[in-house]
């Protein structure tokens, strides 16, 4: 049994072979000038400082042998996939779809899509792409951790309080024991990002635990 005993609001415990690290949307189009992040009207410079925890954290993962899942948000080129309301709001200067400087945006096989060089999926790791906020919606997400018998997910990535949010709480509403790696998720509003670790441990942890990189190795 792994503990993460600094974990907040409790100590956290997870069967050795039974958790998987789930890294969401660390893509160009977020993290980079010129993608969505940016079209959006943000500072993409504020999401810089998670990415080294993040190198970290898949490191640990990576010496462990345990499971690690990448997620990309994007759509099909028809963009079938992605409702008009989706693509409606935001408002900024490129939509999803439109062309960027690096192709269009939030669309599979783009440049912007692909997840930054300093975090690249390495073989073996599985990455899945998400037409959605949360990382369970109309993807293979749930099939794959039930294959590998995984109950509790180590949650880290981009955007804190939208798709790594969504994506938790889709976990913990089917039955994942879910910790957010603290340093290794980031928004373009940092207050935004300490009221959902906040959120995540209130209430004696209603959805979920938080823990710094550091002590998530620890215990890897
Ligand atoms: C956003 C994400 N922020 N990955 N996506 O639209 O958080």
């Amino acid at each position: 049994m792994l503990e993460i005993a600094a974990a907040r609001p409790y100590p956290y415990l997870a069967p050795a072979g039974a958790i998987a690290l789930v890294m969401i949307d660390m893509q160009r189009d977020f993290l980079e000038p010129g993608g969505f992040g940016a079209a959006l009207g943000n500072d993409v410079t504020l999401l810089a400082p998670c990415i080294e925890p993040a190198a970290r954290l898949l490191a640990g993962f990576r010496r462990a042998g345990l499971p690690i899942v990448h997620t990309r948000e994007c759509h099909r080129p028809d963009l079938s996939d992605c409702p008009p309301a989706k693509r409606g709001r935001g408002r900024g200067p490129l939509r999803i779809g439109d062309p960027g400087p690096m192709g269009r945006i939030l669309i599979a096989g783009e440049p912007g899509v692909e997840i930054i060089d300093d975090l690249a999926p390495r073989p073996g790791e599985i990455v899945i792409d998400k037409p959605g906020k949360g990382a369970f919606h109309a993807t293979s997400l749930q099939q794959q951790l039930r294959a590998w018998s995984v109950s509790h997910l180590v949650i880290a990535g981009v955007t804190t309080e939208v798709c790594v949010q969504t994506t938790l709480r889709e976990a913990n509403d089917r039955g994942y024991d879910c910790v957010l790696a603290e340093d290794a998720t980031a928004s373009y509003f940092p207050a935004f990002k300490q009221a959902v670790l906040d959120m995540v441990v209130a209430q004696g942890g209603i959805v979920g635990w938080t823990a710094s990189v550091s002590q998530l190795l620890e215990v890897l």
